[in-house]
């Protein structure tokens, strides 16, 4: 009993429901504390998992350990990733439910990780034919190739998604992964000619500088040094310890091929990465007028053979703007700002359409291709949680993060209490923050920040980022969630820049810059370099940019509503699902093993709302069955319903837990003969019920063979 007693207090529970503190957020943090101090990187909340990154390899990926956890019920094996992918596994297979599991966390928490652990699982330990295995590899592959062009070491994490991921995965009647599509949010394209200091681009340039083959740098006029390269050097750390790029390249051209791209695409996407380099080299001088003129010969020559569009052609497009006015076309020479902006712009677009060109390509190779229809699609969706710094990407992303805060609450905390109440079952009611506030200040028609921010893009003229932030402060002033410089108090006011604004998350208050949210927000690209790739036979690029773009009559969406439209079509997929939870946090900040930064996990217990998930957990019923299974699944422990019961199950149930002793406040029984709900803290008892359940199988089994 004693070492059972040390043993807790030295690991802490796997499942915090049994914190006896259970509303202090002190012991939950203790609790993580002793199990990452003793490896135990999981532990639940009921059945959402939390993960601390342990920045080291731990040997908990292992086959061995895939099969133990295959098939087998949630409580009956410690915390896993596996338990929570193979618990959806069964309910997709034996219930037909279609299932999401959402994996949250801020940047660096292990969000990517857990979704490629996950994979492999479902790779190892589904069913296996010669078809099944060709799309196993190529969801395993298209990783490393998405991750080099989507990726980049920032301050947070050496190898941060840049972009956010929503992925499905489709299993046949046997239960056998045979289609994928992977779905990308916003890139974010701006790191391709600007990075803070200390982060780098995106993987593939410095891949491609160390690892490419002589000749085909050759090929591609590249030099091997990323210092001769202006996109390259802004954040002053192309080499990083923890990046192999050498090593990195070769898993990544591996894939490419795996994936099924041949020689010539290759060579195409390659020259499309070169031609990004080689634009970010055009430097301009201005004659005597004041006019931008190209001085840098070689690149053009080079951009013109890697871009296969005509040399002349676009050094033109790059220092003069089109525009068609009543039907007749203006062109006008840039200074030198406007040159390097449509420099940049171009950069951008081009990089950006490829690498959505490259997940529809992946997406091809992804696609389910039998004659038999599958049956149930499995949906891993990954979020990226930034907290700063917060530009247009971030304040994209943090609301995005709102939207997935608000389908957790309804999916988890709401129908959870709902349920109770249509059961006829008692329980006290927990108060949540319902972030429905935040959402409708963002994405509100008319009066929401988007809407306004549209509305600043749409007006001609002398539309800047400064009269957006006016307009802000004019529609959304008396917002409790919104703050500015000029609507603080004299106290707050010092913490806020002119051109800053203040959102109060769920999560916290984030600040937001203004600075090239109207720019960010139109994306655009200036016509003639528009008409200039239109013409491109490189034929990446030829698909990239269509030709009806030049002839729409009607503006493009912006970059805002894109995203607010898709986020929308996304929460609909996610609302029919099956949810499980992946929680995420990271240690530390600096990226180290066996360091546990309480002040850093405070924080993201807060924002994650973990202390409220438990508190719905405990004031609710962990553990909810219909009456036959459970009846089926404990009958073994009580005589009088072993080996069948002939009666109601829910008569059944009764005298089963009655059997086992549990006092009246630790179970209820629903209304519905659907659920047999037993309170929190028979996950102890459950425990013990094990315990009990396994000694008496071992005795059952023994009798058999004695007989
Ligand atoms: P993220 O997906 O949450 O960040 P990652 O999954 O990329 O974070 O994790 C960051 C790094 O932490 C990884 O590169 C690993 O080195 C390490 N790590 C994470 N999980 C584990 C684990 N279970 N075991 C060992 N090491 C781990 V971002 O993509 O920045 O939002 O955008």
């Amino acid at each position: 009993m004693e070492s059972a007693l040390t043993a807790r207090d030295r690991v802490g529970v796997q499942d915090f429901v049994l914190l006896e503190n259970f509303t202090s957020e002190a012991a939950f943090i203790e609790n993580l504390r002793k199990r990452f101090k003793e490896n135990l990187i999981y532990t639940y909340i009921g059945s959402v998992l939390v993960s601390v990154n342990p920045y080291k390899e731990l040997e908990i990926y292992t086959k061995q350990n895939m099969e133990r956890y295959r098939g087998v019920s949630f409580y009956e094996v410690s915390p896993h990733l596996y338990a929570i992918a193979d618990n959806s596994y069964r309910s997709l297979r034996t219930e037909r439910r279609d299932q999401c599991i959402l994996i949250s966390g801020e940047s660096g928490a292990g969000k990517t990780e857990a979704t490629k652990r996950i994979l492999q699982y479902y790779a190892v330990t589904c069913p296996a034919s010669q078809q099944v295995e060709t799309v196993k590899d190529r969801l395993l592959q298209s990783n490393p190739v998405l991750e080099a062009f989507g990726n980049a070491k920032t301050l947070r994490n050496d190898n941060s998604s840049r972009f956010g991921k929503y992925m499905d995965v489709q299993f046949d009647y046997r239960g056998a992964p045979v289609g994928g599509h992977i779905l990308n949010y916003l890139l974010e394209k701006s790191r391709v000619v600007h990075q803070n200091h200390g982060e780098r681009n995106f993987h593939i340039f410095y891949q491609l500088l160390e690892g490419g083959e002589e000749d085909l740098l050759r090929r591609l006029g590249l030099e091997k040094n990323p210092q001769q390269y202006h996109y390259l050097v802004k954040g002053h750390c192309a080499r990083v310890s923890s990046i192999n790029d050498k090593n990195e390249w070769k898993i990544m051209r591996r894939a490419l091929s795996v994936i099924g791209f041949n020689d010539s695409e290759v060579e195409d996407l390659l020259s499309i990465v070169a031609s990004v380099l080689h634009l970010g080299n055009v430097q301009f001088a201005a004659d005597e007028q004041g006019n931008a003129q190209v001085t840098t010969e070689n690149q053009i020559k080079y951009l013109a053979r890697l871009l296969a569009v005509d040399g002349s052609v676009l050094r033109d497009a790059l220092i003069h703007k089109k525009i068609i006015a009543k039907g007749e076309e203006l062109v006008s020479p840039l200074n030198l700002e406007q040159a390097a902006y449509a420099r940049d712009a171009l950069a951008k677009a081009v990089y950006g359409r490829t690498f959505s060109w490259l997940v529809s390509k992946v997406n091809k190779s992804l696609a389910y291709k039998a004659s038999e229809p599958a049956v149930c699609e499995f949906h891993a969706f990954m979020i990226i949680f930034l907290i700063f710094p917060c530009s247009f990407e971030q304040f994209c992303i943090n609301y995005c993060n709102e939207k997935l805060q608000q389908l957790f609450i309804e999916l988890t905390l709401k129908s959870e209490q709902e349920e109770y109440e249509s059961e006829g079952i008692a329980w006290e009611p927990v108060q949540y923050f319902n972030n429905k506030i935040i959402c409708d200040l963002v994405e509100e028609k008319f009066k929401g920040i988007i809407s306004i921010l549209d509305e600043e893009c749409l007006r001609p003229g002398d539309a800047t980022d400064t009269t957006f932030l006016e307009k802000l402060e004019e529609t959304v002033k008396n917002h409790p969630h919104f703050l500015t410089h000029k609507l603080a108090d004299q106290k707050t006011r010092k913490s806020l820049g002119r051109e800053e604004f203040r959102l109060s998350h769920y999560a916290g208050d984030v600040t937001y810059s203004v600075a090239g949210f109207l720019d960010k927000n139109n994306d655009l690209l200036f016509r003639n370099l528009k008409e200039t790739m239109c013409n491109s036979e490189n034929p990446i690029i030829n698909q990239c940019f269509d030709r009806t773009e030049l002839t729409d009559k009607k503006r493009p969406e912006t970059a805002a509503t894109q995203f607010k439209n898709s986020l929308s079509k996304l929460m609909e997929i996610l609302m029919s699902k099956e949810p499980s939870y992946i929680r995420c946090m990271k240690p530390n900040d600096a990226k180290q093993a066996d360091r546990f930064d309480e002040v850093l996990i405070r924080h993201q217990v807060k924002y994650l709302g973990l202390m409220e998930n438990l508190r719905v957990r405990r004031a609710g019923f962990a553990y909810r069955r219909k009456y036959e299974m459970f009846l089926q699944r404990y009958k073994s422990l009580c005589p009088e319903t072993w080996p069948t019961w002939d009666g109601r199950p829910h008569d059944g149930v009764a005298v089963l837990v009655k059997h086992l002793g549990y006092k009246p406040e630790e179970y209820k029984m629903g209304r519905s003969l659907q659920i047999a709900a037993l309170l929190a803290i028979p996950a102890t008892k459950m425990q013990a019920t094990w315990r009990g359940f396994y000694r008496r199988k071992k005795f059952l089994t023994m009798k058999r063979s004695a007989i």
